[in-house]
Formats: structure tokens, C-alpha cells, sequence
């Protein structure tokens, strides 16, 4: 067994881990990163779109944010069409100038790998049965297999950051694990399409057929979303089909701009709630998917491992360079008070903008005094400006 020493070895090679490693890193704090899955695998997976001011600030703090900050778009306000409207929420006019970058999740990853290289950090990738043990112990400890040799890592901190699946979280025992969970009875078709974007800015749409989104990764490539029964499968769904019923869903005046071309991807993803509680046992500490999922209609989901990343961040800074380890010891009670914010919001988005199955006349009716209250109130379009932006970290 070949044995490595290191301060904190972190499961995950995600945006989650990735971020953390880089800027640990940056203050000469040890880690090794642990990745199932080959660098192509990661960089290939399609995801989040709208990074929060908190976390492009992250970014920059890492040293690895020049091309987000050259090829990244400032957004300052995005689109609500309803009954046949378009609604502008104007983020900067109620934030006080606040706004979001929107920057695929994709192009994150590939900012942070490279910058992991240029720094010469340790990930790992194809790693297999990865295992943490002695949570409890002073000098917990990871192993795995590579290649068909078997590996093991002394540490003082293991980071859980591999996302719903991984086993980190599996690894709390169940007596002491909490989990809260809500399933959303629909997912979202997405596509990827080297199109210009529809609009200059986002776009969602409340429709009684279902949800939409407009959204986009450049000037030149285009990412839709609708919302589809968890029965479909993307295969079901032709371009053609895909591209009938979003501007079905959309106002006129929108779906006659809509440039539609080839898909370069397709895929449906699940909307899913779910926390669980506590986001440390021992030595280890949970981040990002690990840890919380919420439904993407509040573009929460990267962002809240964001905020993960910088309590953890701040919290080991503390320990190696300060002897301080009340970060640490402070860091699920903090987190988990942002996450839950983030469920919330995520949660009040997707019951606002979504049809659901089984809603009734009078929820279609509450849904659109919602939308109206919205739009007639200063103080609710403040509301979810806020959110929108990014709470406090
Ligand atoms: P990730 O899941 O990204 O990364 C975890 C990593 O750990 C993965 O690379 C995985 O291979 C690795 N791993 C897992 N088990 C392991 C093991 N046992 N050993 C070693 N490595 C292991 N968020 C938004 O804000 N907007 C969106 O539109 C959006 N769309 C999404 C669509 C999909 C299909 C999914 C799944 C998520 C989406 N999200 C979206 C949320 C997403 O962006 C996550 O919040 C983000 O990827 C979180 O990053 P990580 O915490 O790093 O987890
Ligand atoms: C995206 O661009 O993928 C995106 C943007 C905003 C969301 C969800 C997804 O709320």
C-alpha cells in the first residue's frame, strides 16, 4: 500500500473541491484531491449558469477568475414572462448596484483545473473505493485504490465534496445523520445550442404548459430548459419537439427572436430539496451537493457550495495559521444557516414559475396573485433581488 501524508484530503473533484484545494493552496495549506472520474468526465457534465457576486469574489480571491472576468457576462436584472408578459426584475436598482456573472459551471471547472496545475496540486482522478475511516481520531485517514493499487492518506481533515452520490455523506453514522428531503413531481429537459441567445438577459417563464428558461453560457451558444413529467426521457424529445413546445411557452414577441439550431447536449435533470444536518461528524466536513441540493430555479446550487467552500476556507485558515479553531468548530451550525435560506428561496421560485400535476384552480389562482403581489411590490422584487444576488455569506 503505498501511504501519503497531507493536512486535508478532499473527496470530489468538483467545482466544490476544486475551489477549496486552490485556494488553501494559496496560504500553504496541504491537500490531495480524490476524483472518481477522469478530467474529461468532470468537464463534461453540463450544469449551473449564474455565478453570485460571493462566489466570482472566491474566484478572484483564487487566482484563477481572468478569464471569467473577460468572457463572463455582468447581468443586472433578468425577465419573469407570465400571462403573456414580460417583467423585468432589475437586480442592481434593488441590491444597490448588486449583480450576477453568468459564466457556465463547465468553464469554472476548467479555470480551477488550471489552475490546480499551474500550482502543481495533487488530483488524483480514476480513483476507486474511496473510503474514509477513524472520522473520530486526531490523524483520520482516506483509502483507495488507482490502477489496481491500493492507497491510503493520513490527514487532519477529510472534506467531503463529492457531491449527492458520493460517499461522504454515507459515512455519518445514521444515528447521527439528518436528512430533509422534497421530491419535485417534474425535471427540466435541457439543451445546449451553438445559437445566439434569444434576449441579452434571462429569461423565466410561468406558463400553463409548464416552466421555461432562457438562458446562455456567450453570445454564441444558448442554453434552454422546460419543464417535462419525470416519466420523459431526453431521448423522447427531437429538437424539433424541444424547440414547439418552449416557444409554446413563451410570449410572442419572444418566441418570434427564438433562433433554434442542433442540440450539442440534451439531458433531463430531477428538482429535488434536500439538507442534511450535520455538515460535520469529527474530522470530517461536508460541502456542496454532498450536503444540500435544491431545485435549480433559484440558480442555488453551485453558489451554496460557494459559500461552503468560503466558511471551510476561512476555518482552516484559521486553525494552521492562528491556532484558532473556532471556525471549524463553527462552520455546520453557519453553513446550514445560509443553505436553508437558499432551500427556501430555491423552493418559492419553483412553486412560483412551475405547474404542478395535481395543482388545482386555486393554486393556478394563488400562483398569479403571487406574480401580480410581485410585480406591484417594490419591497417583493427587493425580496428576491437579494436572494437572487446572493445572501451575505
Ligand atoms: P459535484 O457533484 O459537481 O462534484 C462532486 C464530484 O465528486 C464529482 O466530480 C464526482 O465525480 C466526484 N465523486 C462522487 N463520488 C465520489 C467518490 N466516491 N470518490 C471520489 N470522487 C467522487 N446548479 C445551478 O446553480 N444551476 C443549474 O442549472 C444546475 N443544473 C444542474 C444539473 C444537474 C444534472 C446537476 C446534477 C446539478 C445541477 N446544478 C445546478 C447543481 C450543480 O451545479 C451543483 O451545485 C454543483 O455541481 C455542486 O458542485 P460540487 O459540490 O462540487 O458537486
Ligand atoms: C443555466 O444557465 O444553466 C441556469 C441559469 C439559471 C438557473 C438555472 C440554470 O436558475
Amino acid at each position: 500500500m503505498s501511504t501519503h501524508q497531507t493536512q486535508v484530503v478532499i473527496i470530489g473533484g468538483g467545482p466544490s473541491g476544486l475551489l477549496l484545494s486552490q485556494l488553501l493552496d494559496r496560504k500553504g495549506i496541504r491537500s490531495i484531491v480524490l476524483e472518481k472520474h477522469t478530467r474529461e468526465y468532470v468537464l463534461g457534465r453540463i450544469r449551473a449558469g449564474v455565478l453570485e457576486h460571493g462566489f466570482v469574489n472566491l474566484m478572484r480571491e483564487a487566482g484563477c477568475s481572468g478569464r471569467m472576468d473577460r468572457e463572463g457576462e455582468i447581468h443586472a436584472g433578468f425577465h419573469i414572462a407570465h400571462q403573456g408578459r414580460l417583467d423585468r426584475i432589475d437586480l442592481a436598482k434593488h441590491t444597490g448596484g448588486e449583480t450576477v456573472m453568468v459564466y457556465g459551471q463547465t468553464e469554472v471547472t476548467r479555470d480551477l483545473y488550471e489552475a490546480r496545475d499551474a500550482m502543481g496540486g495533487v488530483i488524483l482522478h480514476d480513483v476507486q473505493n474511496v473510503q474514509p475511516h477513524g472520522l473520530k481520531d486526531a490523524r483520520p485517514y482516506v483509502t483507495w485504490e488507482q490502477d489496481g493499487a491500493a492507497h491510503r492518506a493520513d490527514c487532519d481533515f477529510i472534506v467531503g465534496a463529492d457531491g449527492f452520490h458520493g460517499v461522504s455523506r454515507k459515512s455519518i453514522p445514521a444515528e447521527v445523520l439528518r436528512e430533509y428531503e422534497k421530491v419535485y413531481p417534474f425535471g427540466w429537459l435541457g439543451v445546449l445550442s451553438e445559437t445566439p441567445p434569444v434576449a441579452e438577459e434571462l429569461i423565466y417563464a410561468r406558463h400553463d404548459r409548464g416552466f421555461a428558461l432562457c438562458s446562455l453560457r456567450s453570445r454564441v451558444l444558448s442554453r434552454y430548459y422546460i419543464q417535462v413529467p419525470l416519466t420523459d426521457r431526453a431521448e423522447d424529445w427531437s429538437d424539433a419537439a424541444f424547440w414547439a413546445e418552449l416557444k409554446r411557452r413563451l410570449p410572442e414577441q419572444v418566441a418570434g427572436q427564438l433562433e433554434t439550431g442542433p442540440s450539442i447536449e440534451k439531458s433531463i435533470a430531477p428538482l429535488r430539496s434536500f439538507v442534511a444536518e450535520p455538515m460535520r461528524y469529527g474530522n470530517l466536513f461536508l460541502a456542496g451537493d454532498a450536503a444540500h441540493i435544491v431545485p435549480p430555479t433559484g440558480a442555488k446550487g453551485l453558489n451554496s457550495a460557494a459559500s461552503d467552500i468560503y466558511y471551510l476556507y476561512h476555518g482552516f485558515q484559521d486553525h494552521y495559521l492562528q491556532g484558532d479553531s473556532s471556525g471549524l468548530d463553527g462552520y455546520s451550525g453557519k453553513a446550514l444557516a445560509r443553505v436553508w435560506k437558499a432551500e427556501r428561496f430555491s423552493w418559492w421560485m419553483t412553486n412560483l414559475l412551475h405547474r404542478f400535476p395535481q395543482g388545482t384552480e386555486t393554486d393556478l389562482r394563488l400562483q398569479r396573485a403571487d406574480l401580480d403581489y410581485l410585480f406591484s411590490s417594490a419591497a417583493a422584487q427587493a425580496s428576491l433581488a437579494e436572494n437572487y444576488v446572493g445572501l451575505p455569506y
